[in-house]
């Protein structure tokens, strides 16, 4: 039976925008999943994938050329437009066409996604054993009555890996030249590059956040075996030789075992390709020797959830780090050459603009790699987007709008022409800073001292 999968992420970037940048230049590890699990059944699954498209009438010449039986859709809150557009279009092609939909956001706000009459399955949490399930009752002529499917937690080491092939395939045909199997975003994950998930849920408590991972993938962290991870890495540097790679998890840090018996593998089967993942200032500082022992085995940079410079929003978040804690992480990662990707917040419902001001002069002692700042932005499934409801705040008026991109007004009471200020201060680094990174950066580009001399003679114009 002849299924299509659909990977609707254009809100941000639109169509056209396959391979700009990684939220279009990365594949989906739910639908890679769920190809995997359909194809170890039997069935025969393609991809439509709206960021390779250049518009709705090629969607629906797609869904007509490739005549599934059964359209099966992801989406998160910020996919809800496109992917209820992709519905419509799908039973405007053929009524008879099952369309499924699944995710975080058909998880977290159910009751949004069921009131659409045209979707005839969700399948709420994880999808590997529910999805193949339910196909093969369709095939059977034998489909379930009830409409919303509640998925079972598969055993993560029971599944077959993530078929990448089926987005690689796809973007080979509109043309997406790989010389990288997903598109590198920093200088120390040189391509090839891809990214990788060993894990699903979070212990973390933080509100802007929970409890939407732990009503997707349940209150206990499940990870896939060193064994199991380290296979796929063996078939991934085989297949694409592979020079770089980044752990998608939410906190791959939280357990030391894991990680120390990963790098132990990892260095043991050859490998020495570096490797961005997420940790927390808290573990940074509480596991100073697990740094070391990670940037042995190729650690280049740490993703890490500073969030704000100050305690009382620190608390205000469950974030379960204090501003010290963060300044300490960033003297951790420097003295091991560990590149900091700093994740934070401006504009957080409560925060004053003094309490900006602490996030700001946090960011410049810390003086990280890569700033990645956020307006906050309530999403659908966590506390803090309740509060926000509760209280009136949100601006948000369409679901394009969940996107954390510090480009637009998100909720009331917070001053953006302020927070634009903040946004560009708190990225501007001490000159001490830029000049010490402008001459590493010389040595690096040039490492021969004449040539420095003469470059440095050009910037001051001597
Ligand atoms: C990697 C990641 C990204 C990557 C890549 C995303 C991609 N191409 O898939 C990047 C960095 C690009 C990204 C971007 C964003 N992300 Co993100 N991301 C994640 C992360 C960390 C892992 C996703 C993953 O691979 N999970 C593992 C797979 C196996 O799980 P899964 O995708 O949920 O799929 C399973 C089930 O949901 C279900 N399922 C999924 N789809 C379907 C479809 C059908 C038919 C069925 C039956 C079942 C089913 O079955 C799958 C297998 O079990 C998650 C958090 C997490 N741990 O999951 C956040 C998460 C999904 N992201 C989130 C958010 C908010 C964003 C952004 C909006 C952030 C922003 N920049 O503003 C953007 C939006 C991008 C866009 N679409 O425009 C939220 C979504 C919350 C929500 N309410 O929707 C999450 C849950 C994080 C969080 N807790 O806040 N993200």
């Amino acid at each position: 039976m002849k299924v299509t999968l659909v990977y609707p992420g254009i809100a941000g970037y639109g169509f056209g925008s396959l391979g700009k940048g990684m939220d279009a230049g990365w594949v989906s590890h739910g639908l890679a999943h769920l190809s995997s699990a359909a194809k170890a059944q039997g069935f025969e699954v393609d991809l439509i994938d709206l960021r390779a498209l250049h518009g709705w009438d090629e969607f629906r010449e797609e869904v007509a050329r490739r005549a599934p039986r059964v359209v099966g859709i992801t989406m998160m809150s910020v996919d809800y437009n496109p992917a209820m557009e992709s519905v419509r279009l799908i039973k405007e092609v053929d009524p008879r066409i099952v369309v499924v939909v699944g995710g975080p956001h058909p998880t977290l706000a159910l009751d949004e996604v069921a009131a659409n009459p045209a979707i005839d399955y969700i399948v709420t949490h994880e999808g590997e054993i529910t999805f193949p399930k339910l196909l093969r009752a369709i095939e059977e002529g034998n489909p379930p009555q009830e409409r919303v499917l509640v998925g079972e937690a598969p055993d993560l080491d029971t599944l077959p890996y993530p078929d990448r092939e089926l987005f690689l395939q796809e973007w080979r045909k509109y043309g997406y030249t790989l010389d990288s199997p997903e598109v590198p975003f920093v200088e120390e994950l040189p391509p090839p590059f891809l990214t990788i998930i060993a894990g699903r849920g979070c212990k973390y408590n933080c509100n802007f956040c929970q409890p939407a991972e732990r009503k997707i993938f349940g209150r206990k962290v499940r990870r896939r075996s060193v064994p199991n991870i380290i296979g796929e890495l063996k078939e991934l540097r085989e297949r694409y030789h592979f020079a770089s790679f980044m752990f998608h998890d939410d906190t791959l840090t939280e357990d030391r075992k894991w990680v120390e018996e990963f790098c132990d593998a990892y260095q043991a089967e050859g490998f020495t390709q570096p490797f961005f993942c997420q940790s927390r200032a808290d573990i940074i500082v509480r596991h100073e020797d697990l740094v070391r022992r990670m940037v042995e085995a190729g650690l280049r940079g740490y993703f890490i959830g500073f969030e704000s410079g100050n305690d009382r929003v620190l608390r205000f978040l469950r974030k379960g780090t204090t501003r010290e804690m963060n300044l300490q992480a960033a003297r951790i990662c420097k003295k091991y050459g560990v590149k900091i990707w700093a994740n934070y917040m401006l504009g957080i419902p409560t925060e004053t603009k003094e309490e900006v001001l602490d996030t700001i002069s946090m960011l410049k002692e810390i003086d990280p790699d890569y700033y990645s700042p956020a307006f906050y932005t309530p999403h659908p499934g966590s506390d803090l987007y309740d509060y926000c409801l509760e209280h009136g705040l949100s601006l948000i008026t369409s679901h394009d709008q969940y996107r954390r991109n510090p480009t637009e007004t998100k909720i009331k009471g917070q001053d953006y022409e302020f927070l634009k200020w903040a946004l560009q201060e708190s990225q501007r680094r001490k000159p001490i800073n830029a000049l010490k990174r402008k001459v590493r950066y010389l040595w690096r580009r040039y490492a021969r001292p004449k040539k420095i001399a003469r470059k440095l003679r050009q910037m001051v114009g001597i």
